[in-house]
């Protein structure tokens, strides 16, 4: 595909309701809206850097930058065969993964366009509806976030996923476990605790989660390993995992029992798949993470989660969790048997609304090379 034009968008969206991790509360998100021009059709993909380095590095003005002054440049009036051939012509820029990601989304999409194959289809999918939970974040009580939870389970939600952090994590677990006996329950810590005072978490290990999700820091194997000898519950990587080179020396020190895959955090849907098919081989759970994506993002983690290994439900949820009004035509709804649809017209299957891109549009700028 020859790349005739490359348009970036700086999004922000307000968010239905504020969502606190132990990095921070966000009450809107920002993300970059990448649109990739060839032979006349038109390809979409969505930047998950945020406004602040809480959870990774980058930033949406960093991604920004990385887009605009290295990755364009190196496609813009040229021809790209597909993802692989991007991530060779881009291998010369070092981390940045979520700017990378975002771009080789947008060929994707434009790839399916030109086959007439869904997203999933390319990416070897096998289901046409994948199961979802919902990612709640802190509340001001244990109460309070029994309250969050059961409203969630109203809407048909069957798994779902608490935030924690130091001096709130075992209190509002218990909390929720026992208003709750037979949710599928899991925490996630967002690398909020250290070697030492991970001991506090010991408790959680009665809780029958299915697991707790990244309880230290974002650049750690070797502590995650220790954590993990002492809990029967699985530890799960999420932050860790750049590349499925880090997923396999995950493995082999015994780091995780499962993996979180996020096309973003490991530079792209091609990496994404190479951590589920290394998973797969060896009999570990992945599950589609997410990072409150716009429709965009969302299309691309559901056609993921499509694949055969990923057989724990993703933090996928339905658009109305997350904004009142989405950039794309299409909005995601939840089946009444926790799964949500994959797309299944071209591509990512997703139609921008226009007067919507323009609404949550900050800034925008053309790639000129
Ligand atoms: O750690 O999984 C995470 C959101 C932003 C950044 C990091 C994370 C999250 C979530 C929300 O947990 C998942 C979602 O519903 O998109
Ligand atoms: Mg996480």
């Amino acid at each position: 595909m020859h790349i005739d034009r490359i348009v970036l968008h700086h999004l922000r969206m307000p968010l239905v309701a504020p969502f606190e991790t132990s990095f921070g509360r966000s009450v809107e998100r920002e993300g970059l809206l990448i649109v990739v021009q060839s032979e006349g059709l038109a390809g979409y993909g969505e930047c998950v850097a945020d406004h602040d380095p809480g959870y990774a590095y980058e930033t949406s003005q960093t991604a920004w930058h990385v887009l605009r002054d290295f990755l364009a440049p190196a496609i813009l009036g040229r021809t790209v065969a597909d993802a692989a051939d991007f991530q060779r012509r881009v291998a010369r820029v070092r981390g940045h993964p979520m700017a990378k990601a975002g771009l080789e989304m947008a060929l994707w999409d434009l790839q399916g366009k030109r086959e007439g194959r869904s997203l999933a289809a390319l990416l070897g999918g096998v289901r046409d509806r994948v199961d979802v939970g919902v990612s709640v974040g802190l509340q001001e009580s244990p109460a309070a976030l029994v309250e969050r939870v059961g409203r969630y389970l109203e809407d048909g939600y069957r798994r779902a996923k608490i935030k924690i952090k130091p001096g709130r994590d075992v209190a509002d677990a218990a909390a929720v476990r026992r208003a709750y006996p037979d949710l599928r329950l899991q925490v996630d810590a967002n690398s909020a605790y250290t070697l030492e005072t991970a001991a506090a978490l010991q408790p959680l290990d009665e809780l029958g989660l299915l697991l707790i999700e990244q309880p230290l820091s974002e650049d750690d194997l070797w502590d995650h390993r220790l954590i993990q000898e002492r809990f029967r519950t699985p530890i799960c990587l999420d932050e860790s995992i750049l590349s499925a080179r880090h997923a396999r020396q995950a493995l082999e020190m015994q780091s995780c029992r499962v993996i979180n895959i996020k096309a973003g955090r490991v530079g792209g849907l091609r990496e994404a798949v190479a951590v589920h098919d290394l998973c797969r081989a060896r009999g570990i759970p992945v599950w589609c993470g997410g990072m409150l994506e716009t429709g965009v993002g969302r299309a691309s983690n559901l056609a993921l989660a499509s694949l055969p290994g990923f057989t724990l439900p993703g933090d996928i949820s339905a658009s109305d969790r997350y904004y009142t009004e989405d950039i794309t035509q299409e909005r995601f709804t939840l089946n009444p048997d926790s799964t949500i649809d994959v797309p299944a017209a071209a591509g990512l299957g997703v139609t921008l609304d226009p007067a919507a891109v323009e609404r949550y549009t900050i800034s925008r700028e053309e790639v000129t090379g």
